[in-house]
């Protein structure tokens, strides 16, 4: 019997956005971004791979459906493996030239804006790094099936390089601290919406690079500072610079998204709410205790502190009654609230 091998991997959230690539194929950034990689007791990808002489073609089948290997994502992640397989000679020759049958399922939303590509693809590498028995970073091959899944191989916060080479050698994800460092931080994530996004990550950054001069102007003079700032904010663990610095990007993506040309939004009504009661809260409280973000969707993900969960979950049954937050604990707990 062949063996089948089994792996999770966590969502991460960005808190210095990576938007707008300078290379499709290799997946290049044009900037560094950090996030959080987030516990995977609630939000994660589940991936099971098998290599038998017997199979006769790459199958995979997402979320309990068959889907085609003919993607150039999938087969590179794949191929890049097992590249370094061979280079490592971590297994024999055989081996490397059996089928592969792949299953992978996320528990949560996908393509809704909550991070399921770089948990389906971080998953995917990780569990094919165990099969193919590769010990070296792999994150350089995350990045090559999506962007952003080359930060959920690290736990705690995690920066990536956006790198100079032209080949990506340099790009590739670091961790920053490990999340024993700051054990009180919370993420809370708000799921205003569950369905498919309009404008897909991808072809919105193509768009963006192409028209936002405000893009621009982010990548050469804003991200690079705020990358500094909010490394020392996480290492003093000073939580209001961390949150300020967190909801300014945020704001700055979603604004280079209505830069673009034509434009597209990926916040609704009730994420603008949320942001206005996010701003109404930390003036009331006399500094700044929770932070929002949001990714290429809806939904508002919620930095805090462990002292303000119970407050703030409160305050979101008062605001939006037909709310039913989930408590789960653990050292970081991520309630789902659906609006
Ligand atoms: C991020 N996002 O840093 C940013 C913030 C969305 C908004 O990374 O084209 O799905 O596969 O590299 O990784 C989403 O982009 O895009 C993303 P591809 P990806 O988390």
């Amino acid at each position: 019997m062949a063996d089948i091998i089994t792996a999770v991997a966590p969502v991460n959230i960005a808190v210095i956005k990576y938007w707008g690539k300078r290379d499709e194929e290799l997946i290049l950034p044009l900037n560094d971004s950090l996030s959080a990689t987030l516990d995977t007791n609630i939000m994660y990808a589940k991936t099971s791979v098998c290599a038998r002489p017997d199979f006769a073609t790459d199958e995979i089948w997402l979320n309990g459906k068959k889907e085609s290997f003919e993607s150039e994502r999938l087969k590179n992640c794949l191929i890049s493996i097992k590249k370094k397989a061979a280079a490592e000679k971590s297994v024999n020759n055989d081996f490397l030239s059996w089928k592969i049958r792949v299953c992978s399922e996320n528990n949560f939303p996908t393509a809704a804006g909550l991070a399921s590509s770089a948990a389906g693809y971080a998953c995917l590498v990780t569990a094919l790094a165990k099969l193919y028995k590769v010990n070296s970073d792999v994150s350089a091959i995350a990045r090559l099936g999506s962007g952003s899944a080359c930060r959920s191989i690290y736990g705690g916060f995690v920066q990536w390089c956006a790198g100079v080479d032209p080949q990506g050698v340099d790009s590739f994800a670091t961790q920053i601290v490990d999340s024993s460092h700051w054990p009180e931080m919370r993420v809370l994530i708000l799921v205003v919406a569950d369905h498919k996004k309009k404008t897909s990550s991808t072809d919105g950054m193509k768009i963006s690079v192409q028209t936002s001069e405000l893009l621009k102007h982010r990548v050469q003079h804003i991200v690079p500072k705020r990358i500094d700032e909010i490394i020392d904010a996480i290492y003093d663990k000073n939580f209001s610079k961390f949150a300020e610095i967190t909801m300014k990007d945020s704001n700055q993506f979603h604004a280079v998204c209505m830069d673009s040309y034509p434009p597209f939004s990926y916040l609704t009504d009730v994420s603008h709410t949320i942001i206005q009661l996010i701003h109404s809260y930390n003036k009331a409280c006399g500094e700044v205790k929770v932070a929002y973000t949001f990714d290429a969707g809806p939904n508002a993900c919620l930095y805090m502190l462990q002292s303000e969960v119970f407050v703030v979950i409160s305050l979101l049954k008062h605001i939006f009654p037909s709310s039913n937050p989930e408590f789960v604990t653990g050292l970081t707990f991520i309630p789902e609230v659906p609006l």
